[in-house]
């Protein structure tokens, strides 16, 4: 009894200071990412991806989350966007109170769209709001087509799906149709996406819907009624 007190009250800190940063985010016209999945399923390949195409468009900054290193940052530092990287220091996930912490060091008066990649893991990050508009998770082709049935707050929280890595269906036995639909039976609502990072398959249609949100969050908080 005495261990689950203690959770909920983290929990209850955690949200407190979600609130706060999503009332920045939307005063400030930020529209944010929480991007979550295992270790390795291709986050920081999906934003060396998509960054050129937004960036073309929008405002972009970067968050990294790690344990440790600074690898990830350094890969997107490449693209000349603002980026800081967020060590845990051992933590399994990103909380609100970290994503606060990195506001000195970014251009919040003239970000559109900010993403924050979370520590690799399917569980922990599930669990703890940053104040995001949009969580979305990715799920990597030799992961198993089980991770939905066997981690599935993940699937349940998220708003949006890409099964990454789809260049190697030919080599391992990951049934697409099988992850989608055990993901949609969670989260019926859940908009599922599958591409390649390597080859570029698919990242045009994510491209279209993601920019579709964008603009309506910034279409929403731009009209006089939305302010
Ligand atoms: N074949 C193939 N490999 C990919 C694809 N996307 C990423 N990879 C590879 O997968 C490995 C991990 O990619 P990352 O982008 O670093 O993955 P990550 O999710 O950012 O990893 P962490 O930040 O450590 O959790 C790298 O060797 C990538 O080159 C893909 O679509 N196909
Ligand atoms: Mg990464």
């Amino acid at each position: 009894m005495t261990q689950i007190t203690v959770v909920e009250k983290i929990l209850g800190a955690n949200d407190r200071i979600a609130l706060e940063n999503r009332k920045l985010f939307d005063g400030k016209n930020i529209f944010t990412v929480n991007l979550m999945s295992s270790p390795g399923a291709g986050k920081t390949s999906f934003l060396e991806k998509i960054i050129p195409p937004l960036k073309s468009r929008y405002s972009i900054g970067i968050v990294e989350g790690d344990i440790q290193d600074v690898c990830d940052a350094e890969r997107i530092s490449r693209f000349d966007v603002p980026v800081v990287q967020i060590n845990t220091g051992g933590a399994c996930h990103i909380d609100g109170n970290m994503v606060k912490e990195t506001f000195p060091d970014l251009p919040l008066n003239t970000l559109d769209v900010l993403i924050l990649e979370n520590v690799g893991n399917l569980v922990c990050p599930a669990e703890f709001s940053i104040g995001e508009h949009l969580k979305i998770m990715m799920l990597s082709v030799p992961e198993g087509d089980d991770k939905p049935m066997k981690y599935p707050l993940m699937f349940k929280v998220s708003d949006a799906m890409i099964i990454n890595k789809v260049d190697l269906l030919p080599f391992v036995s990951f049934r697409p149709e099988k992850a989608k639909n055990d993901a949609r039976k969670i989260n019926p609502g859940l908009e599922l996406f599958e591409i390649s990072c390597k080859t570029g398959d698919g990242i045009d249609v994510f491209l279209r819907w993601f920019e579709e949100k964008i603009d309506a969050f910034h279409a929403t908080l731009t009209t006089p009624s939305g302010t």
